[in-house]
């Protein structure tokens, strides 16, 4: 018998309990999944947030911790977790990203938001939206999630530049990487798109200098971490309108305090980071192939690079 911990909250729990014990069975892995584990007993932790464990030492035979979050900041910062870690990439998720980052670039592309909100009475018929081939979309991070977001962008007719750490041939992306790549990246994009970790590398990517190479009048799209753009640089970048609306899913504090600038600045949409979720049903899955390729000599599936930091 394998003994899994999940260490997450109730909620949680009660989400993925059955669908976790369906898929154990399916990949026919003879799982003990429960929540009261002894430490020392413990084969592998299904962890998320509110979940008990603060303190890995005592998990001596833990073969790996698997995260049921995309992002792992602040796992990491976790001394005490020594055992390898593996972040989720679920399909659903990426689906739900795919989706949430293709509605907002089509909202700006298509200047929506004038229709909507201005309905009145006029009959304004002297400005087209340019087609998707006109629109240079560039995506910061080239992973399981922004490579997936480029790829439908593309299918729509947009010219996708995408950035990452190390080099990548990425078909219908113009692909670009490391320092020397992302000047040439954020120059004239019309729409910016940033699925990047949160490291000590990536913090304030988008400061003044950077949001100054875009278009003059772009859009951003932020559902990676609040703190890859410099805030005030933002503000100050919609003020002078080099930026002109920003799209926001992901903050420095969450949840966004109530008085905070963003709430009420009228060129920035808050949404609650709800872009993508991680789904029990394939999460389950993904998770119980990943213990079971592992019990059968297969390298784990996501590992986390400490090092890299993410
Ligand atoms: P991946 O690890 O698959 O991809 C990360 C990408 O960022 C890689 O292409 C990587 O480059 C690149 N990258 C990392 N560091 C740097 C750097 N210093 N310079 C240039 N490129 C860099 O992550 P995912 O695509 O799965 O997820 C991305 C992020 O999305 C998550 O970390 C999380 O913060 C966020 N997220 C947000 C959600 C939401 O609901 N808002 C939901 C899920 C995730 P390389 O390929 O070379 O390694
Ligand atoms: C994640 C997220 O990292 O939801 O999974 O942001």
């Amino acid at each position: 018998m394998i003994n899994i911990l999940f260490a997450a909250g109730d909620d949680a729990w009660a989400q993925y309990k059955a669908p976790l014990r369906r898929a154990f069975e399916a990949a026919e892995v003879a799982a003990d999944l429960h929540r009261d584990h002894a430490a020392i007993d413990t084969d592998y932790i299904i962890l998320g947030p509110g979940g008990p464990v603060s303190d890995f030492t005592p998990y001596t035979r833990c073969k790996a911790v698997l995260n049921l979050w995309a992002g792992v900041e602040k796992i990491i910062k976790n001394e005490t977790l020594t055992q390898p870690l593996c972040r989720m990439v679920d399909p659903s998720l990426t689906d739900a990203m795919v989706e949430w980052v293709v509605g907002h670039t089509l909202r700006h592309h298509l200047g929506m938001d004038a229709h909507i909100r201005g309905q009145d009475g006029i009959w304004r018929d002297d400005m087209y939206p340019p087609i998707a081939a006109d629109r240079p979309v560039t995506i910061l991070g080239m992973g399981a999630l922004g490579a997936a977001c480029g790829q439908a962008l593309h299918q729509l007719g947009f010219p996708v530049t995408g950035w990452s750490r190390s080099p990548k041939n990425i078909p219908n992306i113009r692909c670009l990487h490391g320092d020397e790549g992302l000047n040439d990246a954020l120059s004239d994009a019309q729409i910016l798109i940033l699925l990047l970790p949160l490291t000590v590398q990536t913090e304030n990517t988008m400061n003044a200098a950077r949001l100054a190479l875009l278009a003059q009048g772009a859009f951003i799209i932020n559902p990676g971490r609040g703190p890859l753009i410099d805030d005030a640089a933002l503000l100050a970048g919609l003020d002078a309108g080099q930026i002109a609306h920003a799209t926001l899913d992901v903050f420095r504090v969450e949840p966004l305090p109530q008085d905070h600038a963003f709430w009420a600045h009228p060129q920035i949409t808050v949404t609650p980071h709800i872009a993508a979720t991680t789904r029990p049903g394939t999460a389950a899955q993904v998770i119980a192939q990943n213990i079971s390729g592992h019990e059968t000599g297969a390298p784990l599936q996501h590992l986390v690079d400490r090092g890299r930091g993410y």
